[in-house]
């Protein structure tokens, strides 16, 4: 009987044993741009922690097969090709290019659970294809990993874990006992079952939404609180490389 297990921060994901599926949330906004850039058309995305690793990679591709971005604070990073809007990813811009990503808190998570078996990332713009591909292969032990705020909560990332949580319940038929590798799995249906219809009001009373409602990013809050609108699942390959 698959487990599901949510860690509100990377700090707090154990890591041996390690997750057979790991799932890195980052709702606002680096999972939600990941899936939509994959879903644009990027060859890949590669993640790094430290923009300066970043810089020194990207170098090796010619400018036109690579897009650099970096988010520092909700800013793009001087010298980066776009910042972390999902809106920025533009088939016309991005089709065929690497995509060299570093965020604040999102590429960190990833970082911290690179070794897993499975890795896969995942925000309400792909929720269902995420269900899906649990549904399919019915990993044993499953982490989902929100990337909070510089090792605190957000809650946009709890939303998001109770809402693949919720999903994989109900179309497998499990009850809360059954499916819930430990308390932050109830809490975090609970609070997707409280909020599902009103996603983009609760992103934007979160303490990372209203950050970015500060930085004008109003847009990408409307975005990022759509559910299953994207039909990819972000997978790695190799460590870092989606
Ligand atoms: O912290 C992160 O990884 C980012 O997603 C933060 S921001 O939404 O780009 O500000």
């Amino acid at each position: 009987m698959p487990k599901i297990f949510v860690y509100h921060t990377p700090e707090l994901t154990p890591t041996d044993p390690m997750p057979d599926c790991a799932i890195v949330i980052d709702v606002l906004r680096a999972t939600t741009t990941i899936a939509t850039a994959l879903d644009a058309g990027v060859e890949a995305v590669q993640a790094f922690s430290d923009i300066d690793v970043l810089m020194g990679e990207s170098e090796k591709w010619l400018p036109e097969t690579r897009i650099r971005a970096g988010e520092r604070g909700g800013a793009k990073v001087d010298g980066c090709d776009c910042g972390n809007s999902p809106l920025e990813y533009t088939t016309e811009k991005v089709r065929g290019r690497r995509l060299f990503l570093s965020t604040t808190n999102g590429t960190r998570a990833l970082d911290r659970v690179a070794s897993a078996p499975t890795l896969i990332t995942s925000a309400l713009v792909n929720r269902q294809a995420t269900v899906d591909y649990l549904l399919k292969h019915s990993p044993e032990t499953i982490g989902i990993v929100g990337s909070g705020w510089q090792g605190s909560y957000a809650l946009e990332d709890s939303v998001c874990a109770g809402a693949i949580a919720h999903g994989f319940m109900e179309a497998a038929k499990l009850d809360f006992g059954d499916l819930a590798g430990n308390d932050e799995t109830i809490d975090a249906i609970a609070l997707y079952q409280q909020w599902q219809d009103r996603l983009l009001e609760l992103l934007s009373i979160a303490s990372h939404g209203q950050r970015l409602l500060g930085l004008n990013c109003a847009r990408d809050l409307a975005y990022c609180a759509k559910t299953d609108i994207l039909d990819v699942l972000p997978i790695q390959k190799e460590p870092g490389v989606l």
